[in-house]
């Protein structure tokens, strides 16, 4: 269901990315919208990837966030959202991302998943997911939601496209069938002391059920996941909040490491 007309969708979509690309926080939109629905706020993402898209970036993937019940606890929020990756979002393993380019940023740590064919419909499984899989990759996301004190509902997040803004991939890429995805282990690490830890089954009990998820969301928009999509699964613990000169390592269970520093 829609209530918002296609000029008020345009206006949300300007007014939450200048608030990405100015560095500033905004009230949450359901706050003035309080009737939106999931299909306005995702209508209010799509606009504005096409309004990135219009200025020449490139989508290099998606991501699906509050899959696990860490995240949902931490945020309040009971049911996932998505969003694109856009190509400037990529950060090299080990760079330097200076806090002057983001409000309040957090870390997670997630498996992100290459796949090799594409991946359509409501009633995906986790063997077709698999089947479908070139590879498992260690990747941590760096969000950085654009509402005030990092607080919204479901609608809103999913409006903000769900929080995205930076990610770095690192460790080494494994073959879908080389590990039991649900038990392989993640340990974060700022400033050299632990902070966060935990398995993959954190994910939907599978990180692949993610990926199984955001073909049935984007369903109901008869979109696909085309073959070659790089998409990021979800934090498996909650998000670490990290301010200029924090440091951060990820240990993935056989897969090495991925590290950034803020600065
Ligand atoms: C929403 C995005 C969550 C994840 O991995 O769970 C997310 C947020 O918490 O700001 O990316
Ligand atoms: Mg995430």
């Amino acid at each position: 269901m829609r209530t918002l007309d296609k000029k008020t969708v345009e206006a949300l979509a300007e007014h939450l990315e200048n608030a990405e690309l100015e560095r500033r926080e905004v009230i949450k939109i359901t706050d003035e919208y309080p009737d939106m629905t999931f299909t306005d706020a995702t209508d209010v993402q799509w606009e504005i990837r096409r309004r990135k898209e219009a200025r020449g970036n490139k989508i290099i993937g998606m991501k699906m966030g509050l899959t696990s019940w860490a995240k949902m606890a931490q945020m309040g929020v009971e049911k996932p959202c998505y969003g694109f990756l856009a190509d400037y979002f990529s950060v090299p393993e080990g760079g330097e991302i200076p806090m002057s380019e983001l409000i309040h940023p957090k870390v997670e740590a997630e498996f992100a998943f290459m796949t090799s064919k594409p991946l359509q419909g409501t009633e995906v499984t986790i063997e077709e997911v698999l089947e479908a899989t070139e590879f498992v990759v260690p990747a941590v996301e760096i969000i950085d939601s654009r509402y005030k004190d990092f607080k919204f509902d479901l609608t809103s997040v999913q409006a903000d496209n769900s929080s995205s803004t930076r990610f770095v991939i690192g460790g080494r890429p494994a073959r879908p069938d080389e590990f039991d995805w649900s038990t392989r282990g993640v340990v974060m690490s700022k400033n050299g002391e632990v902070v966060e830890m935990g398995a993959g089954a954190a994910v939907l009990d599978h990180p692949a059920a993610s990926v199984a998820m955001l073909a049935s969301m984007l369903a109901d928009r008869d979109e696909i996941i085309p073959a070659g999509t790089f998409i990021m699964t979800g934090g498996i613990t909650a998000a670490v909040l990290v301010e200029a000169g924090d440091s951060i390592v990820v240990r993935y269970q056989d897969m090495g490491d991925v590290t950034m520093k803020f600065v």
